[in-house]
């Protein structure tokens, strides 16, 4: 079994105990130095589907003790555009997170600079008939990574306090709430520029690390008041309330290995 608490299992220890693909040419996540990002005129302006739906968010669980995933009704919510060949459905958006006193939680740097959190909706090729096949594929999954950032509570978007009002309830490993009706994807990306973006290729950020995601990294960060960043790093647990709470579920930067990092001409 693989942690993000202990040395015996951390990230660290991924590259020997899962060598099939955590120790590949294209892992994820990575530090993004703007200096050596490429203007690619392909990477287009995305179309998003479904992302003014509240019926698309149907629930919140405690991911495994590993993080807070929302599942997503694929069969309303997709992504298209944005350089990426043909359509990806949304399947669930999870987040990863610090401990809280520091202000270090995303997965992706820019520059070196760590952002407090990091929000990831995860989406599969339409064509793809399971999970298993798209993760054969080096282009399987799509990625979209937006950063979150500490902001005073007057430009938290409304829906933030709508989320994070459910992590209570999933304290411990397995938990699952219905959120159905509630939350709507574009409430939660409130006031954040969908059209500035990194593109590169890469893989999951947990074991077992495949190399099948087109990563897109968004420049702007969603801007969330600092009490409801701390909601995440203090209510959920990786197993009992008895355990540790889930923090730094995030894992460290990997080596580019020769990969560019491309992004809209200006
Ligand atoms: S991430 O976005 O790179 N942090 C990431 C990490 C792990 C997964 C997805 C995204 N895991 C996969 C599971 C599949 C599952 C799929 C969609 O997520 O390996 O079994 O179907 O939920
Ligand atoms: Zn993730």
């Amino acid at each position: 079994a693989w942690c993000y608490h202990l040395p015996s299992c951390n990230y660290t220890t991924w590259p020997t105990k899962i060598p099939h693909h955590c120790s590949g040419a294209r892992q994820s996540p990575v530090n993004i130095v703007t200096a050596d990002v490429q203007a690619d005129p392909s990477l287009t302006t995305f179309s998003f589907t479904g992302f003014n739906d509240s019926s698309a968010l149907l629930n919140i669980k405690n991911a495994d003790g590993k993080s807070v995933m929302v599942s997503l009704d694929d069969s309303k919510m997709s992504v298209s555009g944005g350089g990426l060949s043909g359509l990806y459905k949304s399947k669930q958006f999870h987040l990863h997170w610090g401990n809280g006193s520091s202000s270090a939680g995303s997965e992706h740097t820019v520059n070196g600079k760590r952002y407090p959190m990091e929000l990831h909706i995860v989406h599969m090729k339409s064509t793809h008939p399971s999970m298993t096949v798209a993760l054969d594929d080096p282009t399987g999954l799509a990625v979209l990574g937006f950063f979150i950032e500490a902001t005073n509570d007057s430009s938290t978007p409304e829906m933030w306090k709508n989320l994070t009002s459910f992590l209570l309830k999933i304290s411990r490993k397995g938990d699952v709430v219905d959120i159905k009706n509630q939350i709507t994807m574009d409430g939660l990306l409130k006031g954040v520029n969908r059209t500035r973006y990194y593109r590169y290729l890469g893989s999951l950020t947990t074991p077992s690390c495949d190399e099948a995601v087109v990563w897109t990294v968004f420049k702007d960060p969603i801007k969330v008041s600092q009490d409801l960043i701390n909601l995440f790093s203090t209510s959920v647990y990786i197993n009992t309330t008895a355990q540790p709470l889930i923090t730094n579920n995030f894992r460290g930067v990997q080596a580019l290995k020769g990969r560019v990092i491309k992004s809209q001409p200006s």
